[in-house]
């Protein structure tokens, strides 16, 4: 066993008797009171699920298990003469509850590329679909077919204790994991590069590996998807796909059953799609324009026409954020220093100026500020990856480590089957007249 699966099982055991005392002594207690709107509107603000990864400040947004994104930035390790933390790192965090040292960083990466085998049979289920169907179908056929190498499924099939459910779900997940770039890269190239596959280079970290692997060979990328796939790993547990990853996991799916699910929840344009809806929402409004550079003035017009054909403005607002997107501002930070130049950056940035006072001014929406999605396009376009589809399923690979790492601790505290109760309007309505 590795020594950090050993040190999650500890970990786990710690919070595991921390849990029984708080239900044994305090599950009575009440934490808030329900109320009908919230009902009605998306569960917004009910506090229903624990998930230690990760925790929402509507105003400061993210921090993973108490390290904001400017820390992580500072804190986790790093390739040699790199300045953006490598995902692996944020990976231990979240499943240990501890900053790695730089020795638990490589053993994640060298653990990763030697679990990186994908099975012929997968590409083959993604050949067998249309070069023209989404990427984000691809890659949830990706994932639904290399199900068959499950180890809980086999071993529950075969019959094991409740006690070692974490166990098989630990190795699953890192399995996953070590699959996704592989998978995401074979998509791209297929759908986008006539087909022409690149063979992983087990030398380089998980997220440099991707780059290469996608055919992006930039130092500049390879720093961009290390910090990409550490800010949009996880955003707490309530967010579509972290939540139907953990709804379906609690009927003792499979990781990559469960993560499949997770993926086709992140597909949704309200969802991860957000990414590809903000690029090309710049796109047709340069095109519309006849030019590069829109002015604000420009920008203001769009913006308007675009609400007013009843559409929202991508890559604005948040469901639970109210204020700009931390992870918004470490893309502003990382393109300042990169490539502060860059056209469609510069409109991103003129956007950034514009949109918010116009959103606010409608009265109703709760956050006129900027979430991820509205700067996370340009950057890669800067890099040439300019086939906006795909984007989601960066976001994808990302969400794995954040949601995968949360179904781990899902297994290791044996959490229940989740099953609220839902009522109909007739019952509501019975409800507010007393009967
Ligand atoms: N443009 C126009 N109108 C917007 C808006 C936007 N960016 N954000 C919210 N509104 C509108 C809503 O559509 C709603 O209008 P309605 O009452 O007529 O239906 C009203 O404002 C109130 O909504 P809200 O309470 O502020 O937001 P919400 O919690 O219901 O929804 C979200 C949150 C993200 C779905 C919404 O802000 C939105 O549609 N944004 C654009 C899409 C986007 O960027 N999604 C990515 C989110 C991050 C992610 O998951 N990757």
């Amino acid at each position: 066993m590795g020594h950090i699966k050993e040190k999650f099982k500890v970990k786990a055991d710690e919070l595991n008797v921390e849990i029984k005392d708080l239900v044994k002594n305090h599950g009575t207690r009440k934490i808030e009171d329900v109320t009908l709107a919230q009902v009605y509107q998306g569960m917004r603000g009910i506090t229903g699920i624990v998930t230690e990864t990760s925790l929402l400040d509507a105003n400061e947004g993210i921090r993973f298990r108490g390290y904001s994104i400017p820390e992580l930035r500072d804190n986790l390790p790093k390739v040699k003469g790199g300045a953006e933390p490598l995902p692996e790192g944020l990976f231990y965090l979240m499943l240990i509850g501890e900053l790695p040292s730089e020795p638990d960083v490589q053993h994640l990466s060298s653990q990763f590329a030697r679990r990186s085998h994908v099975p012929n049979h997968v590409f083959a289920a993604i050949d067998a679909l249309p070069v023209s169907a989404h990427p984000m179908t691809m890659f949830t056929v990706g994932v639904m077919a290399l199900q068959t190498e499950s180890s809980f499924a086999k071993a529950y099939a075969e019959g094991i204790n409740k006690k070692d459910y974490w166990s098989y779900m630990y190795d699953d997940s890192m399995d996953l994991i070590a699959r996704l770039p592989r998978i995401a890269a074979y998509i791209y190239r297929r759908k986008y590069k006539n087909n022409v596959h690149i063979h992983p280079n087990g030398l380089l970290d998980w997220a440099g590996n991707f780059a290469h692997m996608l055919g992006y060979e930039d130092e500049g990328f390879k720093e961009l998807m290390r910090l990409y796939m550490v800010i949009h790993a996880d955003h707490e547990g309530g967010n579509v796909s972290a939540h139907t990853t953990h709804l379906v996991g609690s009927a003792l799916s499979d990781a990559f059953l469960s993560f499949a699910a997770g993926m086709n929840g992140l597909a949704g344009p309200l969802h991860g799609l957000a990414n590809q809806e903000v690029i090309k929402w710049i796109m047709n409004m340069r095109e519309e324009l006849d030019t590069k550079v829109p002015s604000k003035q420009q920008i203001e017009e769009y913006v308007r026409k675009t609400l007013s054909e009843g559409k929202v403005v991508p890559g604005y607002g948040h469901a639970v954020l109210r204020k700009t997107d931390p992870r918004f501002t470490a893309q502003m930070e990382f393109a300042r220093t990169h490539l502060p130049d860059d056209e469609l950056v510069n409109t991103v940035w003129n956007i950034y100026e514009t949109v918010p006072p116009i959103l606010e001014n409608l009265g109703k929406v709760k956050n006129p500020w900027p979430n991820v999605d509205a700067h996370s396009g340009a950057l890669l376009v800067h890099y040439g990856l300019v086939e906006y589809e795909f984007y989601t399923v960066l976001f994808g690979v990302s969400r794995a480590l954040g949601v995968l790492a949360s179904l781990c601790w899902d297994r290791a505290l044996g959490f229940s089957l989740e099953r609220p109760k839902s009522v109909t309007t007739q019952w509501m309505r019975q409800f507010v007249e007393g009967k």
